[in-house]
């Protein structure tokens, strides 16, 4: 007898949640289709562990064991709500249609066609999720009326700080009625829903993200799922009573309190699922009240990941119970025993699923292969005959031989093989080499795009697009405080663009540290212009959030040196989001922070060198004065891609005349900036470093050097045009200087302008770096004067150059 209890009561919170009535028919069959899902998912897990096995993929870590929670999940998951998980969400993505079985293949052996490998044009391992929110042209898709991943990144607990901003953007767009948020929300209405591995909750991000949660109460639904291992390690090394949902009761929402609901359920009871998942979309999506789901006694049935059997860590009483806890078998007996399906339709539906799978493999490597076979027919011609003409027939035919007994091959066999039989041709001259040549030519060009493209935008208003406008100044231009520049182009910019909004440590209330938000928050309210908690990482994830959510958010961080606390998120999310979803996906987040020459250890880092590696995929603006950052900020809110523009600390009591141009003027991105011309040498600098080398031009003058004196301004990229390059061929001597560590920054623009450039050959001196010492900046102005480049560095090192070249005209200091 069908279990009609069940069916009412699921019906109940179906309802509550407003999703129409289904027949007791109806539910039946959503029952069976949902059973469908969690054992295609599983023949997935299982066959795809096998083609890594066999050596077609190189690396698979899969949902199984995790099945059931997903489904209950991907019912309470509507259009427009955004998911930021990890690699186990395989069956949530199945359930919902957006990734097939084939698709999943696709992932493992890293087919490069975005039209066949949705999730990351085989640029990511399988297991990492991602929706296009992108059209063609760049421009955004509707996200309401789609369902919505975020693209998942390998770290654990990475996606949680972007959950924090996913969910603020629900809060936002319920708020701030002047934005035109149609393609992004409904009044509010979306749900973020996290999930993450047990074990993974042991690290910072998680904490420190729950409690901005719980602070900023956003609609966010954080699954967690627990199979007690993380990896090889059992809870007990892992969370404080072993249980995450236990340590997080004081989370817990109280009478007249902020805070989360707190659910714990057991991840085989689908009914139970159900029903959690459904209390939880109605708490976060009506009152924006963020959940906690701790699903526990899940499985882990293949282990971990293809690198290892779980065997080897897991008790024999763990293995057998988890045999019999697995979630797709405690499902399947529910079916039956409620008298949902007989027991030969669920075996004909297991036994269809395996072969559609096993066709769905079948195809997606077929497919995988198909381009390569043709571009291997096409080079076996011209090595044919390349092998007919040549001094070197030997090893020509044997290099097509081993090209032809290679059945599967892959791009790196045909260009590898290609490149081999062009170096066996060297000092031949023949149209048969040239027909090679040209060959791997347009291979290699074909070919570096599908694993280079799209680190930064692609599109026509991309950030080094945008024109620049200069400041125009009236006659009687008032000189002002920095700061006040800022200030009133970042008022102007909050009046232009009602999506606009900006937060950070003490942004809100007093206007920021150098009060360039004075007054601000008064304006334009406690949601555009806000106070966060001590929490660098979950700001940079607020920000990443809602930038992918349509809003235009800067995320301050205070102070240079502590980016650091960040520099995981902007790294492994922001930075590589474009370049990892093949540009389907966009965060044009910028982030605002003040660094450079202060005094000590902490307040005066000047960590270039380290940003400009690990953040490729942004940009890297160091503005001289806070003219030239307004004009930063302008020029990125015409465009939509990240960056972080570093103010310099000790510039905003200077005065500058203020501009009659504001909101207007704009800072050309990957453009440097001559400010003195010269003939004798080419000195390269930036920020506050800066200054200090304008101070000293004066004084090189009286020794009868004539320095060009040129401002970085934009790092990454750095000048594109190659000003630099123009500059080194009439002066022939260069030194850039910076307050980075030696080797830092200023060796990276060496490289740049030697290598990238070309200005070796014009130099008449080695280049030389003037830079801060290896260690931290130490403390007052003595500690500034013997860390950093001092005025008298910077002299001695331009006239010991002078002197190299002309012992006669400069003698010796
Ligand atoms: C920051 C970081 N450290 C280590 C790893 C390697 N690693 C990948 S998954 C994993 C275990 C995660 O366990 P859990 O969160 O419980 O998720 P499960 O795989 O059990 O679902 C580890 C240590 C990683 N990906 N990222
Ligand atoms: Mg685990």
């Amino acid at each position: 007898m069908p279990n009609a209890n069940t069916y009412i009561q699921l019906m109940d919170i179906s309802t509550a949640n407003s999703k129409k009535q289904i027949s007791f028919d109806e539910f039946k069959s959503e029952i069976i289709a949902d059973y469908k899902i969690a054992v295609t998912s599983r023949e997935c897990s299982l066959l795809g562990r096998r083609e890594v096995l066999t050596g077609k993929a190189k690396f698979g870590i899969f949902g199984d064991g995790k099945e059931l929670p997903q489904i209950a999940m991907a019912k309470a998951f509507n259009e427009g709500d955004f998911r930021s998980g990890y690699y186990r969400d395989q069956t949530f993505m199945m359930a919902l249609d957006l990734l097939t079985p084939k698709d999943l293949f696709h992932g493992l052996y890293a087919t490069t066609d975005i039209e066949k490998e949705p999730m990351s044009a085989g640029r990511q391992m399988g297991g990492h999720f991602v929706t296009h929110s992108l059209n063609e042209d760049g421009s955004w898709k509707n996200l309401t009326k789609q369902y919505n991943s975020s693209a998942d990144i390998s770290p654990t607990a990475a996606q949680m700080p972007r959950l924090l901003g996913l969910a603020q953007a629900s809060k936002v767009y319920r708020s701030e009625k002047n934005i035109n948020g149609n393609l992004f929300s409904v009044q509010g209405n979306e749900v973020a829903w996290g999930t993450i591995g047990n074990a993974s909750t042991s690290e910072g991000l998680f904490f420190e993200t729950i409690n901005a949660g719980g602070v900023l109460q956003v609609p966010m639904v954080v699954s967690v799922w627990d199979d007690e291992y993380g990896i090889s390690v059992h809870a007990k090394h892992q969370t404080t009573k072993e249980s995450i949902s236990e340590i997080l009761k004081g989370f817990q929402k109280e009478e007249g309190t902020n805070g989360y609901e707190i659910f714990k359920v057991n991840g085989w009871d689908y009914p139970a699922l159900v029903k959690t998942y459904q209390e939880a979309a109605l708490i976060a999506r009506e009152k924006h009240i963020p959940v906690i789901i701790h699903v526990v006694e899940l499985t882990q049935p293949q282990g971990h990941s293809t690198s290892g059997s779980h065997e080897r860590y897991k008790s024999d009483d763990r293995l057998i119970w988890e045999k019999e806890q697995d979630c797709n078998v405690k499902f399947r007996s529910w079916i039956l025993e409620n008298g949902f399906a007989e027991e030969e339709s669920l075996l004909q539906i297991e036994k269809d699923i395996k072969r559609d799978v096993r066709n769905a493999k079948k195809e997606a490597w077929s497919e995988f292969l198909t381009p390569h076979l043709a571009y291997k027919k096409d080079l076996v011609k011209v090595l044919r005959s390349v092998s007919e003409n040549t001094q070197n027939k030997a090893a020509i035919i044997s290099i097509l031989n081993d090209l032809i007994a290679i059945e599967e091959p892959i791009k790196k066999d045909l260009a590898a093989k290609a490149r081999l039989a062009l170096r066996g041709l060297i000092g031949e001259q023949s149209k048969e080499r040239e027909m090679l040549k040209n060959w791997l030519l347009r291979f290699m060009t074909e070919m570096q795009p599908i694993y280079s493209s799209h680190l930064y935008s692609e599109h026509e208003n991309k950030a080094t697009n945008i024109s620049a406008v200069q400041p125009t100044y009236s006659k009687d231009a008032p000189m002002v405080d920095g700061r006040l520049i800022l200030r009133d182009n970042f008022d102007l910019l909050l009046g232009k663009y009602p999506e606009f909004l900006i937060f950070g440590e003490d942004s809100g209330t007093i206007g920021d540290v150098n009060q360039g938000l004075e007054g601000l928050q008064k304006k334009y309210g406690e949601t555009r212009v806000a106070d966060t908690g001590i929490r660098e990482a979950s700001i940079i994830g607020q920000g990443i959030g809602m930038a992918l959510r349509g809003l235009r958010p800067i995320a301050e961080i205070q102070y240079l040196d502590y980016m650091l606390y960040a520099l995981q998120t902007l790294s492994d999310d922001l930075a590589s989001l474009r370049y990892r979803t093949f540009g389907k996906q966009k965060a044009p987040l910028i982030v605002r922070t003040r660094g450079h020459r202060l005094e000590g250890i902490w307040h005066s880092g000047s960590q270039m060198g380290g940003l400009i590696h690990f953040l490729r995929g942004m940009y890297i603006l160091t503005p001289r004065n806070m003219t030239v950052a307004a004009g930063f900020y302008n020029t990125l809110m015409k465009s939509d891609e990240p960056a972080i523009v570093i103010e310099s600390l000790n510039g905003y009591r200077l005065k500058e005349p203020m501009p009659n141009n504001l909101t207007e003027i704009c800072t050309p991105i990957g453009v440097v900036d001559i400010l003195k011309e010269g003939k004798d040498i080419t000195v390269l600098s930036y920020g506050s470093t800066l200054r200090i080398v304008e101070q000293v031009i004066g004084s090189l003058q009286n020794y009868d050097i004539d320095v060009e004196l040129i401002d970085a301004q934009t790092l990454l990229p750095f000048d594109l045009k190659h000003e630099v390059l123009e500059s080194v061929k009439k002066t022939n001597r260069l030194i850039v200087i910076d307050e980075d560590v030696p080797g830092g920054c200023a060796a990276y623009l060496i490289q740049e302008i030697i290598e990238k450039q070309g200005a070796f050959k014009y130099l008449d001196a080695p280049p030389i770096t003037l830079t801060a010492k290896a260690h931290r900046p130490a403390y007052a102005s003595d500690g500034d004067y013997f860390s950093k480049p001092n005025a008298e560095d910077i002299f001695e090192s331009i006239y010991n150059i002078m002197h190299e070249s002309n012992p006669s005209a400069y003698p010796e200091l």
